[in-house]
């Protein structure tokens, strides 16, 4: 690493500075220049933390039920950080627990850090910022990582697979348990919530619920894990603080079947798998667009193109090799890392 501010910021992060944590935090959602620096020399510890997920349409109360396990954590004497990627509400909540544990009480809580992503720029680079964020709140040491999304798009499917267990939270008006399967929750839920179970329909919500884990589970696999594992479907009210305690065991145990299973270490090295993936992707993308704009050809292959005296793929044909020359080129003047 050779910029000494990178070198300072990395410094005051390992010796556990919260500020240092904000910033570095701040410079990888914002992909600022140093962040990829950062990132190397940061991310070389080996991975901790227990990362949960909770996901679901809006205001199905994930950030009240985040909150809440964020306060049952703290009264186990354990840290624990919170990511909203919530771009419908940000994280702030009102009363908690039934207006036992208050938001500003875990705001100003030094055992808790929460963060809410900005959706700047485009959903993937936010899925990826996010993943990025959650490996670092890891690296500081957080033993706990709660991941709020929302939905269930693909953005959200990529932020579920920078989780080991999904929460996936429905409340009573949202519709059917059907209509969940249908959107692809039960491919990706390790636990079922439904909150809001102070309102009616609830118990309707958790039979369909449970009629539907029945279904899947008569068609064989599900969820892709190579690990038994019913996902149990809680009731909670989050603002009465009701089901809250179930949730986090239920956590709790998943995580535990994980890592007893090894399952953990195949979920760890399926994600390492992705992120040098799309690492590798997005440069190569980055190299073939800037050695586009530079090209002087291209408009007079364009110009050829169009007018069907050459085609796209005669053209690329030329280009590739060369963009990869280029690359190869450049190489001895970056570092390949590892320092
Ligand atoms: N009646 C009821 N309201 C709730 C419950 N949990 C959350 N809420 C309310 O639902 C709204 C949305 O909650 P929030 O946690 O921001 O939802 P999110 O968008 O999923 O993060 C807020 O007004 C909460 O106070 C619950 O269990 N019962
Ligand atoms: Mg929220």
């Amino acid at each position: 690493m050779d910029d000494p501010r990178i070198q300072r910021l990395a410094t005051a992060f390992r010796n556990g500075e919260r500020p240092a944590l904000a910033r570095a935090v701040s410079m990888v959602e914002g992909r600022r220049p140093g962040a990829e620096a950062l990132l190397d020399a940061l991310l070389q510890v080996r991975p901790r933390a227990r990362r949960l997920g909770i996901t679901g349409p809006p205001g199905a109360g994930k950030s009240t039920l985040a909150a809440g396990l964020a306060a049952l954590l703290r009264a186990r004497g354990e840290e624990v950080a919170i990511v909203a990627v919530d771009p419908t509400s940000p994280f702030s909540g009102g009363a908690l627990l039934g207006d036992r544990i208050r938001m500003n009480d875990l705001a100003t809580d030094r055992g808790v850090f929460i963060r809410s992503m900005a959706t700047r720029g485009s959903l993937g680079g936010l899925a990826a910022a996010t993943r990025e964020v959650v490996d670092l709140l890891d690296a500081f040491g957080f033993p706990n990582v709660l991941v709020e999304t929302v939905g269930v798009g693909q953005t959200e499917l990529e932020i579920a697979s920078a989780v080991d267990s999904v929460a996936v939270v429905l409340v009573p008006e949202s519709g059917d348990g059907i209509q969940a399967m249908k959107a692809g929750l039960m491919e990706i839920a390790d636990i079922f919530v439904v909150n809001k179970s102070d309102r009616p329909g609830a118990d309707r919500l958790v039979r369909d619920l449970g009629l539907a884990m029945h279904l899947k589970a008569g068609q064989g696999t599900g969820g892709g894990a190579s690990v038994p594992w019913d996902a149990p479907v809680l009731k909670t009210s989050a603002e009465r603080g009701e089901g809250i305690d179930g949730l986090l065991e239920a956590f709790l145990d998943h995580h535990r079947r994980l890592l007893e299973s090894a399952e953990l270490e195949r979920r760890r090295d399926r994600r390492a798998r992705e992120r040098i993936r799309d690492i590798v992707e997005s440069k190569l993308r980055r190299r073939a667009a800037d050695f586009l704009a530079a090209d002087p050809r291209l408009p007079g292959w364009s110009a050829d193109v169009a007018a069907g005296r050459a085609t796209a793929y005669g053209v690329a044909a030329i280009l590739v090799p060369d963009i990869l020359k280029d690359a190869a080129a450049s190489k001895g003047t970056r570092r390949a890392g590892g320092g």
